[in-house]
């Protein structure tokens, strides 16, 4: 993690990275995501579920090789490690579809701290350095523009030790546009977000009347918690890299994917 990226993360709870993914890693992405998108649920493997107008295709970073290559972006993977100090685990990776046709409605802010808890993600900084049991790497598929929607921030909110008060913010369903202090953040497809659960976000309607908005949400957590929920028959499908990452592990232990800068799959 650059000295500039720990400042503005630490800072406003979030990372825009812009042009995370190359050229040849987006538009492998994106055809593989059209294929599961488009594929009728029959035909696809088990476990394999979503279709619009739902928003959520699940197990999106399994589908395919281009997008499994996402958890483990070279531009995103040392902040990756940092964040967990250097104890990686992926718990699930569902992919989010917003859709002229399909889903287009607002999500409530939200944050791991108000739905289960102040004790529920952490986010600390020690040694000079930043600590997040629970965040979220969101790389972006389609361009969002101001006006089309999106996802919404509460910046600094990571930090806050008060309770939002439930009222503000319209109760926190923000349809239209966001009130002063909330963020409504436009990425372009190739752009990567991360954030922590602790920050406080949502999201505004879908607007765009000729694109979806297709995200991957690669959620990561220390290898000492709780592995995610991801069926024997889906883990089976990954490379051995991928496999390593969504494995649990005593505190101790160091995996070999964390010894490494830059994880290439091997199959
Ligand atoms: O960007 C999105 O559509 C959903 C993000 C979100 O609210 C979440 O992952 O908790």
């Amino acid at each position: 993690m650059t000295d500039e990226q720990r400042y503005l993360f630490d800072l406003f709870g979030y990372l825009h990275l812009k042009n995370a993914l190359s050229p040849k890693e987006l538009n492998a992405a994106s055809e593989a995501a059209n294929r599961y998108i488009e594929s009728a649920p029959e035909d696809r493997p088990p476990h394999f579920k979503g279709s619009l107008p739902e928003k959520g295709f699940s197990h999106g970073f399994a589908f395919d090789r281009a997008l499994e290559r996402l958890v483990f972006l070279p531009t995103v993977w040392p902040i990756v490690l940092e964040l967990t100090n250097g104890k990686p685990m992926l718990v699930s990776g569902t992919m989010m579809v917003d859709d002229p046709q399909g889903h287009t409605k607002a999500v409530p802010l939200h944050c791991a701290r108000d739905d289960y808890g102040f004790e529920s993600a952490r986010y600390e900084v020690r040694h000079d350095r930043i600590f997040c049991d629970d965040f979220v790497v969101f790389p972006y598929l389609d361009d969002v523009r101001p006006g089309d929607g999106g996802i919404l921030v509460l910046p600094g909110s990571h930090k806050s030790l008060f309770d939002r008060p439930r009222d503000l913010f319209s109760d926190g369903l923000i349809e239209k546009d966001p009130p002063p202090g909330v963020v409504n953040i436009t990425p372009s497809a190739g752009d990567v977000l991360i954030m922590p659960e602790c920050v406080t976000h949502g999201v505004l309607p879908w607007n765009a009347a000729d694109r979806q908005r297709r995200v991957l949400t690669l959620r990561y957590r220390p290898h000492h918690r709780q592995e995610g929920p991801i069926p024997e028959e889906v883990r089976q499908r990954l490379a051995p890299e991928t496999q390593e990452l969504i494995a649990t592990e005593h505190y101790t232990h160091t995996k070999e994917i964390a010894k490494l800068e830059k994880v290439t799959l091997s199959e």
